[in-house]
């Protein structure tokens, strides 16, 4: 649990003392942060949208235009993924699930096919290029693979998020039938790993065996589906309101309305802890410019982090 060592209690989250209350929002830009795959880019220039109702096409708002960034073909027409965040790089990031659906188990081994876009997290530089230029120092660049590829080897990257002061990038694959997983990768990394789906679902085996020395990065938390049934990946906290939960970074289970805190300890090593349950199937995380904490439930209502 967080703080479960007596020394490092001090200042510890409160886990009884937070819920996520109804809040209206007084623009439309504080739904767009909000709501699915919707995006607007640093500079306020242009609006990006994974428009799942026709499939994985994304696409950009420009100068009010609308432009194709990316279309993919789903084989299922599921696990689409369809998160989009920019990195502190400035690069364009999309999660793209494995395009099987319940019980499909990725049959055509989409998430380990470096050659397909399906089952993982791309990299784009959507300031240069028509529709975007591949960044030179993407992991397989240099036709390896799909150079638009960052990491691989993901179910249902439904939701992912950057530590708006670290870098960090958080992402929380959805799995099959037993196990949900939060997949990290530190600041500064060259990208180019490998999640394991669909060898592993989580820590767990799922098909067939990966050849010795593909290293598989395994999630840094789970929990299995007596606790829910798919994760809804949330952000690191950084904003002024709560500020003993600097640095926590919150998640969701879309069935049980269960809210998990996670915080890295010194040596590396992550702390979990649930914080709260709430009646609400949420979908999503968000954060305003002063880096508190907004969550939407399926119905579209909008929920705001605050001491309870
Ligand atoms: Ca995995």
């Amino acid at each position: 649990m967080l703080g479960s060592d007596p020394g490092e209690c001090k200042g510890a989250p409160r886990p009884l003392a937070l819920t996520l209350q109804h809040h209206s929002p007084s623009n439309l830009f504080d739904l767009d942060r909000v709501t699915h795959g919707n995006l607007v880019d640093p500079g306020f220039c242009e609006y990006l949208a994974a428009n799942i109702g026709v499939r994985g096409h994304f696409q950009r708002y420009r100068h009010g235009t609308v432009g194709k960034l990316l279309e993919i073909d789903f084989p299922v027409g599921e696990h689409i993924g369809g998160g989009l965040a920019f990195g502190l790089d400035g690069y364009l990031y999309l999660s793209i699930g494995d395009g099987g659906g319940g019980g499909y188990g990725d049959k055509e081994g989409n998430a380990q096919n470096l050659n397909s876009l399906l089952g993982k997290l791309l990299r784009l530089d959507v300031d240069s290029g028509n529709p975007y230029a591949i960044p030179v120092d993407n992991p397989f660049a240099d036709g390896s693979g799909k150079g638009e590829v960052w990491v691989y080897g993901l179910r249902n990257p439904w939701r992912f998020s950057f530590d708006s002061s670290t870098g960090d990038l958080f992402i929380a694959d959805v799995g099959e039938n037993q196990s949900e997983e939060l997949d990290f990768i530190p600041a500064g990394s060259n990208g180019g790993v490998n999640f394991g789906w669909n060898y592993q679902e989580g820590t767990r085996r799922f098909q067939g065996s990966h050849p010795p020395d593909l290293e598989l990065i395994p999630p840094i938390w789970e929990y299995d589906h007596s606790l829910g049934c798919a994760i809804t990946g949330g952000v690191v906290y950084r904003g002024k309101a709560l500020p003993e939960f600097n640095g926590v970074y919150l998640a969701a289970d879309y069935c049980s309305g269960r809210i998990w805190g996670l915080l890295r300890n010194p040596d590396g090593s992550w702390k979990s802890q649930e914080l709260f349950k709430i009646d609400a199937f949420i979908t999503s995380f968000s954060q305003d410019d002063d880096g508190e904490v907004y969550a939407v439930d399926f119905t579209g209502e909008v929920l705001k982090l605050v001491r309870r």
